[in-house]
This record gives C-alpha cells, structure tokens and sequence, in this order.
C-alpha cells in the first residue's frame, strides 16, 4: 500500500485535451476505453460478439455504463494468434461501424495494424487509431494524420504468433519507453496531431515485465503524451490470481486499473466497463481524500 501511495505525487498536469475529428476528449480524469473484439478468437471473449447484434447490443451497453471510448477490433492479437486478412478484417469491423453514429455516443477507436483498414473505419467516422503495431509503418501514421485522428502507438516486440517466445530486455521500461519516444516523434513529424502512447502490457512481454512496466509508469508519463494501459483479463493477472478462465479475472484485472491509474495513466482499455468504472471511482476518491467529486 504504501508503495502504491508514494505513487501518487507522480500525477503530472494532464495532457493536453485531443481533438478527435471534432469532438473533444480531455485528461483531467481517466478515460474508459471499452474493448469490442468482433472476432471469432479473441484470447477472452472470441466469438462473443461476431454476431452484428450482439455487437451493437456490446456498444450501448458499454456507452452506458461510462465508456468514453469503444475499440472496435477484427483481429485477435493474443499470443500466437494467426493473421487475418484485409478484406476479412473489414467484414468483420464495417457492418458494426456503420451502425454507429459517430457524432454522439462514446468516441470510437479502430484497433488495427492495417492501413486499408485504418482509411475504411476513419472514412466511415472512427475517431481514434489504436495500433498495436506502434504506427511503425509510416502508411498508418499517413492514415492518421489525413483523418485528422489521434492515433495511439502501442509497443509490441516482434509479432503475436512468436511475441512470447522468451522476449529479453536489459531494461524493459527504458526500452519501451525509447521505442514509444521516437515512435511519437515521427507520427508527430507525419501530420499526427495527438499521439497517444501504450506500453502494451503481454506484447513480447514476461510477467514480470509487465509488472515491471505497471510500476515504471512514471517514465511513460514523463512523456508528455496521454498514456493508455491495457492490462484487462491478460496472462499476467491469470498467472498471478490463479484464475484460468480469461472472462474470470475480474478482481485482479481491477486492481492493476486501479494501480495503473492512480499512477497517472490516461485511458484504461477494458473488457468490463462497468466494474473499471466503479473501481477507477474508488481510486479517485483513495486518491483525493474526499468521498464527494473532485
Ligand atoms: N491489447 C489487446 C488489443 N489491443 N490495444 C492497446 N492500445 N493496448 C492493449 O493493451 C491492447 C490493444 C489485446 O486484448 P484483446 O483485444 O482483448 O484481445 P485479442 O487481441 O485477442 O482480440
């Protein structure tokens, strides 16, 4: 606990409010991204919401229970997932996108590392690009800066299907961090408004790399970017709770949320936007003080 606490001094001014294509998103508390995987492999719920109305039932509910923003994904990265392909991709996210409408509601965030599938989702009024390929290929980091989106550089090392083949760092937080540093350099050098950073909590990462990341979030912060955290359901909480069930670990995904916001992260990504909610809320109040609002 008291570690946690020492934590908190660490809470910088928050970044500046994004742009995202004519809505406002602004850090002055923690943002909610809700996680909506339209796929059929997902590591915790593939399959769930490959059905249309399943997913667009998983959209309002997420906006309703607090979810500043929806990612919408048609690729499974999960260790050892194997790649799908543009146009399978695009069935799978399109029908749900142009469904919504982007002018109300959460903002809506398009998880690919694919740029045809980047230009598609922003041309039908995504608001945000989340790529776990770190905007490494300079034709996303163009996708982003034409749609006049903020984009989010995740790192990974390597790719899913090998990423967890005994990744080695001699210093995990200062690597990643360098890696993000420059990535968000050269997105900002391409036209990239806001860059948003993650250090992708299971992306060609040990356990204890992960925590080691959790703990070493200062650094990241230090940044100056908002800082996104994705640690919901992962490997890491099963192995550390004992909970095998991806859809089961509950508790302890909320409390890394917790921890990762408290220590000044941005936007949490999350499966269970509810619980995040109420946990975050509690944090807040851990974190001030004061039961009431701040
Ligand atoms: N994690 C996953 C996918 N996309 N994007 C960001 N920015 N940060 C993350 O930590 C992150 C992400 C993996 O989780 P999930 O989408 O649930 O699984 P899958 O890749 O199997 O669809």
């Amino acid at each position: 606990m008291r570690e946690i606490l020492s934590f908190l001094p660490a809470r910088r001014t928050p970044p500046p409010a994004a742009d995202c294509r004519g809505r406002l998103l602004d850090f002055t508390r923690v943002r909610i991204m809700g996680v909506l995987n339209v796929t059929p492999d997902s590591f915790s719920d593939g399959g769930k919401f490959f059905d249309l109305s399943h997913a667009l039932e998983a959209v309002a509910r997420m906006t309703e229970e607090g979810a500043d923003i929806i990612d919408i994904g048609g690729e499974s990265t999960r260790p050892g997932s194997a790649p799908v392909d543009e146009s399978g991709e695009l069935r799978r996210v399109m029908p749900v996108l142009e469904r919504l409408d982007p002018s109300k509601g959460s903002l809506l965030s398009i998880d690919t590392r694919k740029p045809a599938v980047a230009r598609t989702a922003l041309d039908a009024g995504a608001h945000i690009l989340n790529d776990v390929g770190g905007l490494a290929d300079p034709h996303m980091r163009e996708e982003a800066a034409w749609a006049g989106a903020p984009a989010v550089a995740m790192h990974m090392r390597g790719e899913p299907r090998t990423m967890q083949e005994n990744p080695i760092y001699e210093d995990v937080v200062r690597e990643v961090a360098a890696c993000l540093e420059e990535r968000a350099g050269a997105a900002e050098a391409a036209g990239v408004r806001s860059v948003w950073i993650d250090p992708g909590i299971g992306f060609g990462k040990t356990f204890d790399h992960n925590l080691d990341i959790l703990r070493g979030l200062p650094a990241f912060l230090a940044l100056g970017r908002p800082l996104v955290v994705g640690v919901s359901r992962k490997a890491f909480v099963g192995a550390i709770t004992g909970v095998k069930r991806a859809e089961e670990r509950l508790a302890g995904s909320k409390v890394a949320e917790a921890f990762a916001a408290l220590a000044g992260a941005d936007v949490i990504r999350t499966h269970d936007v509810k619980a995040a909610v109420e946990a975050l809320k509690m944090a807040a109040a851990l974190a001030r003080g004061r039961a009431g609002d701040e």
